[in-house]
């Protein structure tokens, strides 16, 4: 089993709704070993403020990156996703994953652990929940450190309510 890491985001429609829906979707197909709180986050790019939140799911042996990309887009997708082509344009669900085990994949579809990951309040704030930890596979850097480091410029806020 690889324990793999996956961030959660909503700017549209219930968003707490939805990622909700998007954990138990995903609890229908693997094991889900953790999970983040939720927290509100200002929008890098257009608003309005997102949810974000991270999971932790146990992937089996002979799961591909491709298989679980394509699940992750047909839960999406469900949820009312729009793929256009405007960068960070407002999205009802938006599932990337982070982290797969210790592993570093750079396909032409999923790049792993996230390029972006480490620049961002708003995946490590709720992944330092569950995984603080957890060595990052190129920077080599605990997630707790990786967030510690990060400015705190932007407004997050943990919510109370249970993902
Ligand atoms: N996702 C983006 C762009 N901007 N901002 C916040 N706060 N949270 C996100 O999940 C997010 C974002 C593109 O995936
Ligand atoms: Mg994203
Ligand atoms: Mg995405």
């Amino acid at each position: 089993m690889a324990r793999v890491y996956i961030a959660l985001g909503a700017n549209l429609g219930d968003r707490l709704a939805t990622l909700r829906a998007a954990v138990g979707e995903l609890g229908g197909r693997w094991p889900v070993a953790a999970r983040s709180s939720v927290w509100e986050t200002e929008a890098i790019g257009p608003p309005p403020d997102y949810l974000n939140a991270a999971i932790a799911i146990d992937a089996p042996p002979a799961l591909e990156p491709d298989a679980l990309l394509d699940a992750l887009h047909a839960i999406e997708a469900r949820h009312g996703r729009v793929r256009d082509a405007v960068r960070n344009a407002p999205r009802t669900l938006d599932l990337d994953v982070l982290l797969w085990g210790d592993r570093v994949i750079r396909a032409a579809r999923l790049e792993v652990p996230h390029p972006r990951m480490h620049e961002r309040l708003f995946v490590l704030g709720p992944l330092a929940e569950i995984a603080p930890e957890v060595a990052h596979p190129i920077l080599l850097r605990t997630i707790e450190g990786l967030r510690d480091e990060l400015p705190r410029a932007r407004r997050v806020r943990r919510l109370a309510e249970p993902l």
